[in-house]
Formats: C-alpha cells, structure tokens, sequence
C-alpha cells in the first residue's frame, strides 16, 4: 500500500518508560508505508510530545506505553493538545499486554482514537492509519502562536509538494525589516559529522545568552527514503536536548525527492519563519550530503556552515568537495578523534587556496563547554561575520 500524500505522524515512547523496541519496529513499517515520521525517542514527558507534535503539525501522535501508567499519561497529551487549540491532532498506540481492553475502553473515552493490542498484525495498523489520517483535517478554531506557524508551513510543504529547480530562490521575498531582524544560518555536511549535536550546543548557548523572550528557530531536514511520495525518519528531535524548549521553534522536513539536502519548500518555510518576526536566529540543518552539494544559493542565507569529519579520507578528497568553496566557515567537528589536527591543517591549506578569507573551526560538540564551539556560536551571532 502507497498513499497518496504524505502521512505526518509524530510517535515517541513516554516518560520512565525505555521499551523502544516495539515502537522502532513499527516506525519502519510506517517508513516503508510513505508516512513522514518524525520520532521523539523514549522518556519523553508530555509536555515534550505535545510541543513537538504542535510545531511539527502532525495529524496524530503514535505512544508505545509499555510503563503502566498510560490511561492518565494519554489523557494528559490530549488535555495539553487541546489546551493550545490542536484538537485536530489525534492519540492512538499500544503496549502490548499492559494495556487492557477495559483500559482502551477508558482511553477511548478520554480522547484516545484506537488502542493496539498484543497480536495485532502490522498491516491492520497501517490500513487503519492510511484511513483514519489520511486526510488532512479540517482545523478547529482560530489557530495562534506556534500552532498557526506550523500550519503555515504545512501549507508551504503541500504547495511545493514537488521537486524544484533550487528551493532556495523559490521565495518571493522578505520583508526587509523583518529580516534584518533574523539571521539565518546555513549548516551543511556529511552524515555523522554531528550536525545535530553541534546545533543543539548553538541552542544551549542561545538559550543562555539572549534574552528570556528570545527566540529561534531550526528547519531540520532528513531524506525521504525512496524519493518523492516516500516515507522518511525525522529523527533529529530524539538526539536533541536543549532544543526541547518552548523558546525554540523546531520543524522537520523531508527531502521529499528534491535532491541537494533540502525540501522542495524549504525556500518558503524560511521565508515564513524569518517573516514571522518571531526568531532571531533562523538555522537550516541539511541532509548529510554528497561532496557536489552547494545547498544554500541566493541570499536568504546570511552564514553558510560546512561541519567535516576528520576522517574524509586523503587529501585529494578535499579538492572534490564543493562547499569548500562556498562556505564562508568550515567547521571539523569531533576534534577529539584520531588525526583530527591533521585533518584541520590540511582543510586549512585547501581555505587558504581559495583566498576568500574563510574561516576554520575545530569543535568537539559531544564536550561539555568546549571552546571551539563557543567560538561558533559568536560567529553565527554574527561577529566577524
Ligand atoms: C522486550 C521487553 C523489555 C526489553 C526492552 C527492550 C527495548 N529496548 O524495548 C528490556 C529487557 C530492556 C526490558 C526491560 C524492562 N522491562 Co520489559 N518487557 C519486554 C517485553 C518482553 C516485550 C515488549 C515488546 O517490545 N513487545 C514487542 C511488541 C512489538 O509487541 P507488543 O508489545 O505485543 O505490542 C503490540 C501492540 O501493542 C502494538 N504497539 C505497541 N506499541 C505501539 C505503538 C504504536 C504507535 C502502535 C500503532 C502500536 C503499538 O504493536 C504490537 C503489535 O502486535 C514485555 C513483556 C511482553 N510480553 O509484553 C516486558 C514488560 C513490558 N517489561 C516489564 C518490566 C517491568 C520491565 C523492567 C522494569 C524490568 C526491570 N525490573 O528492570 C525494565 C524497564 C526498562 C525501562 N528502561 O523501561 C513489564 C511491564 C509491567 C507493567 N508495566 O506493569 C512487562 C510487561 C513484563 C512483565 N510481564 O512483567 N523489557
């Protein structure tokens, strides 16, 4: 079974409970079914998913309950989902034998949509999902804050629901004022070179430095598996800490065909945050990308970020890899590794060819205040830059 469209779900396991084994099964069968899932992890408290699950504008949250507390901790999302106006997002899950069906049945009555029980074969979940939320629902009253935001952007992703020449110069424009107001920042590179880690420090930071009304925002992209109409694991949430607060606006996005590590909409989604006067810093994670990717044309993006590996092979691999021309900062992250001074002197070397003045960081992202990036984040705040 292929759906049409898209199905957005978010599915996490809840607090005190770390029995993630049913659910990473039945994430995949979701993947491979064509439903975006954007996956919250274990121990997850309420507060947490219902966030996500605004923001991320799914149609329904999947919880695999497996710590016995689950009658009071569903009707507990669905009391803070409908307390921000999100009663369209509909609860549905399981946890095998814990779960009885006098328990469903309370559920059900608190606002749960369906309870899946020990046995239940997975095909009979996804035909019941790809029925129940297959349809985009009809929004319930007068969406504010990062509800109304988030509905936005579901809109940008079902008007660019096709690959474009460069999402990034499919943007008409934003205002000026707004966007002097919010700089948005670029970071690119290859798998496991710890982008996510590294933003989620950028996020530490940000939330210890500005203001408390101080926002900001990350659109964070990973691949639809399989091309457009396919499915995708959004799972940089389930690795982020920090990032998990209400003065950080987070949306996933999958690649949904486009090739170059970004979304046919992402053009359009910046445009919508950066608009919204509402961020001061707006970051744009990619896909780990390819050594041809050059992500981030036009001028939307104020910072481009290269974050590197230490181990990208020889030296000769460096003159392939095109951002090492566009970045205006390249960043080798995991500089605690094996070889990673070797790595930066010769990446430096390669940046000094270019005479262009770009600049070159060593970060360690998994250390507790590490200085390099301390450092990145002055630069993405804009000083030197
Ligand atoms: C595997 C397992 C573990 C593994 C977990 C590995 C992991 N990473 O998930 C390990 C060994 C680590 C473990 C540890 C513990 N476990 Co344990 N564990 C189980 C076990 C045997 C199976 C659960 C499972 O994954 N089933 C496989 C799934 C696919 O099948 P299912 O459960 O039948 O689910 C079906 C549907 O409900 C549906 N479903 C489930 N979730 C979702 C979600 C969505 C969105 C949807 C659509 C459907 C759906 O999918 C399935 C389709 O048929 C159960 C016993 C059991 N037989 O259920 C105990 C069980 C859940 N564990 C239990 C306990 C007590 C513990 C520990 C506290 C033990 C201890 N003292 O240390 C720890 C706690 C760990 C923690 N940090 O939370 C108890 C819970 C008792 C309770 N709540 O009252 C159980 C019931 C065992 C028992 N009979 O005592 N456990």
């Amino acid at each position: 079974m292929t759906l049409p469209t898209p199905i957005r779900l978010l599915t996490a396991v809840p607090i005190c409970d770390g029995h993630d084994s049913a659910i990473n099964t039945i994430n995949l069968e979701l993947i491979r079914h064509g439903i975006e899932v954007v996956y919250l992890g274990y121990h997850r408290p309420a507060a947490e998913i219902v966030r996500a699950a605004v923001q991320e504008d799914v149609r329904a949250v999947g919880l695999s309950s497996y710590n016995g507390g689950h009658v009071e901790f569903f009707a507990e999302v669905r009391a803070q989902l409908d307390a921000l106006g999100a009663r369209q997002i509909g609860i549905f899950g399981g946890g095998g034998g814990t779960i009885t069906a006098a328990d469903a049945e309370m559920m059900g009555q608190q606002g749960t949509d369906r309870i899946f029980f020990a046995g239940t074969p997975l095909h009979d979940m996804l035909g019941w999902i790809g029925e129940r939320y297959g349809k985009r629902p009809e929004a319930t009253g007068v969406a504010s804050g990062d509800l109304a935001l988030a509905r936005k952007l579901t809109d940008a992703e079902e008007a660019f629901s096709r690959p474009v020449a460069d999402p990034m110069l499919e943007v008409s424009n934003i205002p000026a004022r707004a966007k002097k107001s919010c700089r948005v920042v670029g970071i690119t590179g290859p798998g496991g070179a710890g982008k996510t880690t590294l933003i989620d420090e950028l996020v530490l930071r940000f939330l210890r430095t500005r203001p408390a009304s101080a926002r900001m925002a990350i659109l964070s992209h990973d691949p639809s598996i399989g091309g457009q109409g396919a499915g995708a694991l959004l799972g940089d949430r389930a690795t982020m800490i920090y990032s998990q607060n209400d003065r950080v606006f987070m949306r996933s996005m999958a690649t949904r065909g486009q090739s170059g590590g970004l979304s046919p909409s992402t053009g359009r989604c910046l445009e919508i945050l950066a608009g919204s006067g509402e961020f001061e810093l707006v970051i744009i994670e990619t896909v780990g990308t390819g050594q041809e990717a050059l992500p981030f044309s036009g001028e939307l993006v104020d910072l481009r970020i290269l974050v590197m590996n230490p181990d990208y092979g020889s030296r000769l691999q460096l003159q392939k890899i095109a951002m090492l021309d566009a970045a205006e900062l390249v960043v080798v992250n995991k500089s605690d590794l094996r070889g990673a001074r070797t790595a930066s002197a010769e990446v430096e070397r390669r940046l000094a060819s270019n005479k262009r003045g770009q600049r070159l960081l060593s970060t360690t992202a998994t250390r507790h205040r590490d200085t390099g990036v301390d450092e990145l984040f002055s630069l993405v705040n804009g000083r030197d830059f």
